[in-house]
């Protein structure tokens, strides 16, 4: 019967890998029941691109611009350029802090809200161009993309939609033609570009006229000048989470109806489902049960080092804690998430001591704790049906207080539930449970010190292949370490 589906399927046209998977997107049949739709759902898949960028788990945001010369977090497009002037600009300082701490991407905030442009763009003279840094000859995004790839780091543009400077915001078709040249110059000017980063910001030009974005136009753009880029949030591979505190899901499938909302099918298709990037439930069978489509669509947690976006000297006591960084980690890269933390320099063009001084902590404690395995054998693949358990044995004496579960997601996201116990004093204490796995899990539970442990698969929409599982002694944190 199964077999059967995948015929039809094909034959309506979804793109089908190695004869059983489907990349990226599924669109099923009218006649499918209920289970059938949740059976393929498993065997959708991210591509090659998508992959990649999961197994980076660490990227950074990097929000610089006038917002920082004018404490502002939305500038309103009138900030003269010659506010622009970094005293002490170094490109390089950012890259090696964020790289020392496991970073693996940058992605610059080419142009915000407020249209000034951080490369001399043709498109408008609102830009370092006009600034008195480097004499009106700089280029941040040359020199970003410079240091990323003298330190081997990945390197990714925020373009935002919304520009409060460009006179043509409002009147769309001009709007979206000189967007698109923005966006030409971007991804040809500075070599390999990994991700493209869309804000969903709409606001009115100052008469009230609506700009219509031709999102579609511009996935096109980015799919033929940089093919191996990911577009995320408004983009089609990368999904926002949905909050800016750092915050994954629980039950986090990658597989999902939602489609970011970029034409009026697609809108009332998410109307109908009744979901939205905010909303609890994004993958569940009943969700399934009722969609026409499904997208392998990740998820992006965003969040600020710092209360806001821009860098703001008032906030220099206010950078994030090692224990609230740790944390995030947990809730995002260990809730089957890219985590996209940001990092924004001061004025002089560096990021500020305190923030390279917790970036070096994160780093450190993340090395200890998963540098030192606790299992013996947790690197077997193990290929787990409803019910089925497995024992891994522990190194001796090892104290553990968190476990690390990983499916191989080149072969479909399925689990649904399992849980993990500790042989104990000889008997079984269950010591943590979970519902998704997805490309990473992480569970933390109380100190123990169990002989072996017991995985214990107890619902999965299809065979689940278990890539890694892992436990580590995660040392205690305290608060006062701001
Ligand atoms: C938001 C923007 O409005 C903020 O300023 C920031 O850039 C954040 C990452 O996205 O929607």
């Amino acid at each position: 019967m199964f077999g059967l589906l995948l015929m039809l399927l094909l034959t309506a046209g979804c793109s089908q890998r190695a004869n059983t998977f489907f990349e990226k997107k599924l669109t099923f049949p009218d006649i499918l029941t209920s289970d059938q739709k949740v059976k393929l759902a498993a065997y959708i898949v991210p591509t090659r691109k998508q992959y990649e960028w999961q197994q980076l788990e660490l990227t950074a945001f990097i929000h610089f611009g006038m917002n920082t010369f004018t404490g502002n977090e939305w500038g309103d497009g009138s900030e003269d350029p010659v506010l622009f002037n970094p005293s002490d600009f170094n490109a390089e300082q950012w890259v090696t802090a964020l790289k020392q701490a496991g970073f693996k991407m940058v992605i610059l905030t080419a142009k915000h809200h407020d249209g000034f442009c951080l490369w001399p763009s043709e498109t408008t003279t609102h830009s370092v161009a006009a600034s008195p840094w480097r004499n009106g000859q700089g280029d941040v995004v040359r020199e970003v993309k410079e240091a990323c790839d003298k330190y081997d780091m990945k390197f990714g543009v925020y373009l935002s939609p919304w520009d409060r400077n460009a006179e043509s915001y409002g009147d769309s078709p001009r709007y979206n033609e000189m967007f698109v040249r923005q966006l030409t110059e971007l991804l040809t000017q500075y070599g390999e570009v990994h991700e493209v980063w869309f804000d969903g910001a709409n606001g009115e030009d100052p008469n009230g006229k609506e700009q219509e974005y031709d999102w579609i136009r511009f996935y096109h753009v980015i799919d033929s000048l940089q093919p191996g880029a990911v577009k995320a949030n408004m983009g089609d591979d990368v999904r926002w989470v949905g909050n800016e505190n750092g915050l994954g899901r629980e039950t986090e499938w990658s597989v999902t109806p939602l489609y970011p909302d970029v034409n009026e099918l697609i809108i009332s298709e998410n109307e109908r489902l009744k979901i939205s990037h905010t909303s609890e439930d994004l993958g569940s069978r009943e969700l399934i049960k009722e969609a026409k489509t499904l997208y392998w669509n990740p998820s992006e947690v965003d969040v600020s080092i710092r209360p806001g976006w821009f860098y703001h000297p008032e906030e220099d006591d206010r950078v994030k804690s090692l224990s609230q960084l740790v944390d995030i980690y947990f809730q995002s890269v260990g809730m089957n998430s890219v985590l996209l933390l940001n990092v924004p320099p001061d004025t002089r063009g560096r990021i500020h001591d305190t923030d390279v001084e917790r970036l070096r902590q994160f780093g450190n404690y993340l090395s200890t704790l998963f540098g030192n395995e606790m299992l013996i054998d947790g690197d077997i693949t193990w290929k787990a049906r409803t019910g089925a358990s497995r024992e891994y044995m522990i190194k001796e004496e090892g104290k553990i207080n968190s476990v690390m579960f990983q499916e191989d997601i080149r072969k479909g996201q399925r689990v649904e539930s399992f849980m993990v116990e500790g042989w104990i004093g000889e008997e079984w204490t269950t010591l943590a449970e979970g519902t998704t796995i997805g490309y990473k899990r992480l569970l933390r539970f109380e100190d123990a010190a169990p002989e072996k442990i017991r995985v214990t698969i107890h619902g999965a929409r299809d065979i689940a292949h278990i890539l890694k599982v892992g436990a580590y002694y995660a040392p205690p944190l305290a608060d006062d370490q701001e």
